[in-house]
């Protein structure tokens, strides 16, 4: 059955019982074939996106308020849909079939003349359709557009490839995480190109643009985690632009909040870089285990000679790691696109000496060899061994 072939394929928990291939079950010939396609590594891809789909075979699970009013709206206009597709496309088959040309030269009768009651009808039922789908659709999209006025406010920027959600504490994330239970309102703005936030579970939708302020909001009704997306085509890493919301169960998210934005304090530094360049989506171009990615692997970068695009040959050192996160247009490496975006006001100072204690631990020539790296380089900059000497207190 469809909706048992679609659960699956899909549903990760299903197939992990019986898996052959990866993800076919024996009972189920078409997952054979699929298989056979060697399409298990797309859906691989794609499943923990399509794994919070169990509710519905269209839809996700409705984990909004608004989430019913909106299916409400859809099928609606879908049943309709259907409706008046079968009417028009079975009596448009019995007509062909019942009035079909039987004998050679045969000429079609005349058609009967019009009836006005009969336009008037075809035409006022529609028209009664339209204007109630409409009254309907408005509505709701109404209540979608208008936050109520308790809302809590998250301010979110849209960035070639990456989401940050600011919350009221100047705390930033590349994952949003909002309450249960609580209208959320979301201020949204573009770093470059036009983006759109999406987020199935709440059927929320809305564009974010360069120079200007869009708005939504939602109320999460079930603590989880569903896909953020962004669904405007935004360049080459348009597809990589994902991410998640955590809804925290009532109660929870300002522990959270308040735990989360104090916790780089309470760790050792090179431990709180790593989660940053983690959490604040540098992995998505870097790697951490020296395999290359859109930009240099963060192993080994740190006391290391770096080529630049303009042909001078650089240390790593403590500025230049910070010139790179906040100017990265300035040096840049040889070999590499410049599409690193800015993390001017997106990264505290004393993150970004988070994270460069974090390079240092990644990079034998880290924090022991850091003295002679130092002797190599010929930059005079005053406050050089300063930004060192600080780096390493904390
Ligand atoms: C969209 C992809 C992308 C993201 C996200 C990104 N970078 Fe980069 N980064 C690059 C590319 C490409 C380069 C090489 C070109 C250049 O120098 O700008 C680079 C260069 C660098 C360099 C210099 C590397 C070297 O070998 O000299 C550092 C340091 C760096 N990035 C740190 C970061 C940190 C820290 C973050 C997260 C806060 C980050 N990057 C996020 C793409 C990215
Ligand atoms: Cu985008």
């Amino acid at each position: 059955m469809q909706f048992g072939l679609f659960k699956s394929i899909f549903n990760p928990s299903h197939d992990a019982a019986k898996p052959v291939n990866g993800f076919a079950t024996e009972e189920n010939p078409l997952l054979n074939v699929l298989a056979q396609l060697n399409v298990g590594s797309i859906l691989a891809t794609v499943r923990p996106f399509l794994a919070q789909l169990p509710d519905s075979f269209w839809m996700p699970s409705q984990a909004s308020s608004k989430a019913a009013e909106v299916d409400t709206v859809f099928y609606v206009i879908y049943w309709i849909s259907v409706f008046f597709f079968a009417i028009i496309v079975g009596l448009m088959a019995l007509f062909i079939v019942r009035y079909r040309s039987r004998r050679q030269g045969e000429r079609a009768p005349d058609s009967p003349n019009h009836s006005l009651a009969l336009e008037i009808t075809w035409t006022a039922i529609p028209v009664i359709i339209s204007i109630a789908i409409f009254v309907l659709g408005f509505q709701s999209f109404m209540n979608i557009a208008t936050p109520p006025r308790n809302s809590y406010e998250i301010l979110v920027t849209g960035q070639k490839w990456q989401w940050f959600f600011e919350y009221p504490n100047g705390f930033v994330t590349s994952e949003l995480h909002v309450p249960e239970d609580q209208p959320v309102k979301l201020t949204m703005t573009s770093e470059d190109v036009i983006h759109s936030l999406w987020i199935p579970a709440f059927r929320v939708k809305k564009d974010v643009v360069p120079g200007r302020y869009t708005r939504t909001w939602f109320e999460a009704q079930e603590p989880g985690t569903y896909p953020l997306l962004c669904t405007e085509y935004c360049g080459t890493g348009h597809s990589d632009m994902l991410s998640v919301v955590t809804v925290h169960k009532s109660g929870t998210f300002e522990q959270w909040l308040e735990e989360s934005a104090n916790i780089y304090d309470t760790i050792p530094p090179a431990e709180a870089g790593e989660l940053l360049v983690q959490r604040s989506g540098c992995v998505q171009c870097h790697s951490l285990d020296g395999s290359p990615n859109i930009g240099p692997t963060f192993v080994d970068l740190y006391g290391y000679e770096q080529q630049l695009t303009d042909g001078r040959v650089v240390i790593a050192d403590e500025n230049y790691i910070r010139t790179s996160i906040l100017e990265p247009m300035t040096d840049l490496v040889a070999g590499y696109e410049p599409v690193m975006p800015t993390y001017a006001g997106k990264l505290k100072d004393k993150e970004i000496t988070y994270i460069i204690s974090y390079l240092k631990s990644a990079s034998d020539r880290g924090p022991s060899e850091e003295e002679s790296a130092e002797a190599e380089t010929e930059d005079p900059a005053a406050q050089d061994p300063d930004a060192a000497s600080a780096t390493e207190e904390e």
